[in-house]
């Protein structure tokens, strides 16, 4: 058996952040720390909240703007993280929610019911709760049969989720699975860090995997997967369930999202350029053959670098497409936006390829080929 991707679906929140909203909210709570502060300050044993700057943030990461869930919370200086009402056991979890309408999407693109599909895979960088797992609520909402399982390999996790369904749709375990990423990355940022700030969104996407056998409808053939990981702490979270077993846990900076972000930018460009060229290689495909790249959406200059890297020349707007700039890094989903938005212009026998990169580290990379 082969497989193919058949559809894809992007949820995508109501509430946006601009960097300019972003940094008003930012400067006025490192105003308020710095004069509720302002002894500790002058005595030495405090730092100063320096100041941020849209500038600064479009200029670092070619982000514009983001989606999140909540925007009040997160923009209330005296509060600076989402505020999330709590839901009833019997009510759909948030994350369960967001891939719910993700799915339907992908499931329409593919003229798929819930009969069709074998199995759920809820693949994301933070799952709300440790069990029952998301993906079998989301079975449920959905009225699959099969089975589902929740699976985490930061912001790769959509890609190895669709090794995962290839790979049991090649043993003939199954004959299609939903990949779903629903990330809801502003409830894991340290929004009060100016370092960091600015990084993340909110979003969820669907993309329905299928056994390659008398498809109908427009597709995209899996040619081959290439996953890898090397173990970093360059980007990291301690948050966990030994966090109450733990002491002085409250408000711990380490228990949010961490990173040494200049070590990550080094590090990344030739650990994915080589990926990304062996498993070219190892596939029997020529850079040049590559009609697009649907790259991990966490900042341009790294983009820039890894298409130039890879393709051996400047690539051309349309080649490369990024979602960042409205987006903002989105962890798992990144690539999955840019596929989904950009890749119904390819004509049959037009390959390209998607690749994931993140903590880790881990990337992963899926060469496609338009039907
Ligand atoms: N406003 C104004 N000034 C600021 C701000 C701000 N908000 N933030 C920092 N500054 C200042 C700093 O204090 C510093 O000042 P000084 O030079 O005086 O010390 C100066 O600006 C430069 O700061 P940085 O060195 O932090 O800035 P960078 O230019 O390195 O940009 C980035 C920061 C954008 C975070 C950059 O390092 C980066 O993109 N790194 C790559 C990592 C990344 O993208 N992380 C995102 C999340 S993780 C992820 O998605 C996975 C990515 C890849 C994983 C790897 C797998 C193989």
């Amino acid at each position: 058996f082969s497989a193919a991707i058949t559809g894809t679906g992007v949820f995508t929140p109501e509430h946006t952040i601009t960097n300019d909203e972003l940094v008003a909210a930012f400067n006025a709570y490192a105003d308020l720390f710095n004069a509720e502060n302002a002894d500790a300050i002058a005595a030495g044993t405090v730092d100063a909240k320096p100041q941020s700057s849209s500038e600064f943030v479009f200029a670092a990461s070619g982000i514009e703007r983001r989606y999140v869930l909540d925007k009040t919370g997160v923009l209330d200086p005296t509060r600076m993280h989402p505020k999330l009402p709590d839901r009833a056991d019997d009510e759909p979890s948030l994350m369960a929610e967001m891939a719910v309408d993700a799915s339907l999407q992908a499931m329409v693109q593919a003229g798929k019911s819930a009969d069709d599909i074998d199995a759920v895979i809820c693949a994301a960088s933070n799952h709300e709760r440790a069990y029952p797992a998301i993906a079998v609520e989301i079975q449920d909402l959905l009225e699959i049969k099969g089975f589902a399982f929740d699976m985490n390999v930061a912001c790769s996790s959509a890609t190895f989720g669709i090794q995962m369904a290839a790979d049991m749709i090649k043993a003939g375990s199954i004959s299609s699975a939903l990949v779903v990423c629903p990330e809801i990355c502003s409830a894991h940022l340290e929004w009060r860090d100016r370092d960091c700030h600015f990084i993340f969104g909110d979003v969820a996407t669907a993309v329905l995997v299928e056994r390659d056998e008398g498809l109908q409808g427009d597709h995209f053939k899996i040619k081959s997967t290439n996953l890898a990981t090397q173990f970093s702490n360059n980007i990291r979270n301690n948050n966990g369930f030994l966090r109450r077993t733990r002491d002085q846990m409250e408000d711990r900076r380490d228990m949010q999202f961490m990173q040494n972000g200049r070590k990550v930018f080094k590090e990344v460009l030739p650990m994915v350029s080589k990926h990304i060229t062996e498993h070219l290689n190892d596939s029997g495909v020529q850079a040049a053959d590559l009609k697009r790249l649907w790259l991990h959406q966490a900042n341009k200059t790294m983009n820039d670098y890894i298409g130039k890297k890879v393709l051996g020349r400047e690539p051309e707007a349309d080649e490369q497409p990024n979602i960042l700039q409205d987006y903002a890094n989105t962890s798992s989903a990144g690539s999955i936006i840019a596929f989904s938005k950009y890749s119904s212009d390819l004509n049959p026998g037009d390959i390209g390829l998607i690749c994931s990169f993140g903590a880790g580290y881990s990337v992963g990379s899926v060469i496609l080929e338009r039907a």
